[in-house]
């Protein structure tokens, strides 16, 4: 570089303090423990869908933290288990990619709950790896106090390396604020890796595709929601100021497809009404929300429909 040129990144650098800290937090898990919740209530914000359902999350999901002293770059992931089809095996691949780019790994457990096999297969992935291991145990509003001990010891024995471990509840918040200086104390020092304004890197799309297979989650039993899948069509911004949304859910079955409309529409209708009251509120823009559902055999376990729906 000659003398003229201006190196923008020491310049960017240079307003940062001395023992600024950064790096990647990969928070992995078994479904259902409570991952993405708990993503959302560091953040501050809603990125990541949740549902009572297990297997809700089934991409990587990034989610950037910026203090004056600190960046964390959180990737939320698909919870990890023993996959049945090929979304399934997508599901834990992205899971288990998240951790060689990981500087440090956040293992949520439910500690209302003692562990289960997928726990365990959780487990025997973080002591097969070199990096720093937080063991976070959720749901404590839920434990009841005469499991608890017993719960959390057995989650402790399973990773006996883990540089330390945390009782919170994501849902109530509980906790929640320990978390931010245990990551202090653990993440190396370095620079920021994106602008401090930054808090996630999805797209509007996405998220929208997201929110209404959350609310089709929220509603729908039995099998119905895993063989769930949404893509957004048309995403148009209106000169009225208005949003246009068409987009299409996915399902296995004519059995499903007719529960997913309900009596004459009206299943549909409320998730649909759901769904674009959330959009409106996470984009702050009014929303005109069209949905349309298809039966497509097969498609979890189809890999070009995998594919073209973002699981591949
Ligand atoms: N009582 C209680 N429920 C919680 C807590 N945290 C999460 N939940 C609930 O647990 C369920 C699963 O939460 P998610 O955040 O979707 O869990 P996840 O680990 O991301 O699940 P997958 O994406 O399926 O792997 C939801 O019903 C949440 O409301 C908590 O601290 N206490
Ligand atoms: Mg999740």
């Amino acid at each position: 570089m000659n003398d003229y040129e201006i190196n923008w990144q020491e310049l960017l650098d240079e307003t940062l303090p001395p023992d600024h800290r950064s790096g990647f937090v990969a928070v992995v898990g078994r479904p259902n423990v409570g991952k993405s919740t708990l993503l959302n209530a560091l953040l501050g914000q809603k990125i990541a869908i949740v549902s009572a359902r297990p297997q809700t999350t089934r991409n990587r999901i990034t989610g950037i933290l910026t203090t004056d002293d600190m960046q964390v770059v959180f990737v939320d992931t698909p919870g990890i288990h023993k996959p049945k089809h090929k979304l399934g095996e997508f599901m834990v691949e992205e899971a288990l990619a998240s951790m060689p780019d990981a500087d440090l790994i956040l293992w949520i457990t439910d500690v209302s709950k003692a562990p289960r096999p997928d726990d365990e297969r959780v487990a025997s992935v973080l002591r097969a790896q070199a990096l720093p291991v937080v063991l976070v145990m959720n749901k404590i509003d839920i434990a009841s106090p005469e499991y608890l001990l017993a719960n959390s010891a057995a989650y402790r024995a399973l990773v006996p390396d883990a540089v330390a471990d945390i009782a919170i509840s994501a849902l109530k918040q509980r906790g929640t604020d320990a978390i931010l200086p245990l990551l202090r104390q653990h993440l190396p020092p370095g620079p920021r890796y994106f602008p401090p304004d930054q808090v996630t890197d999805i797209q509007e799309r996405f998220l929208v595709a997201e929110l209404v297979r959350e609310k089709a989650l929220q509603h729908l039993r039995e099998e119905v929601p895993h063989a769930l899948a949404v893509e957004v069509e048309r995403f148009k911004r209106r000169a009225n100021g208005m949003i246009y949304i068409s987009a299409r859910i996915y399902v296995e079955r004519e059995t499903q497809k007719a529960i997913l409309l309900g009596k004459g529409g009206s299943m549909l209708k409320r998730i649909g009404s759901d769904a674009r009251k959330e959009i409106e509120a996470v984009l702050e823009e009014r929303v005109y929300l069209e949905l349309w559902v298809k039966v497509k055999p097969k498609w979890r376990r189809d890999a070009a429909e995998l594919r073209r729906l973002g699981y591949a």
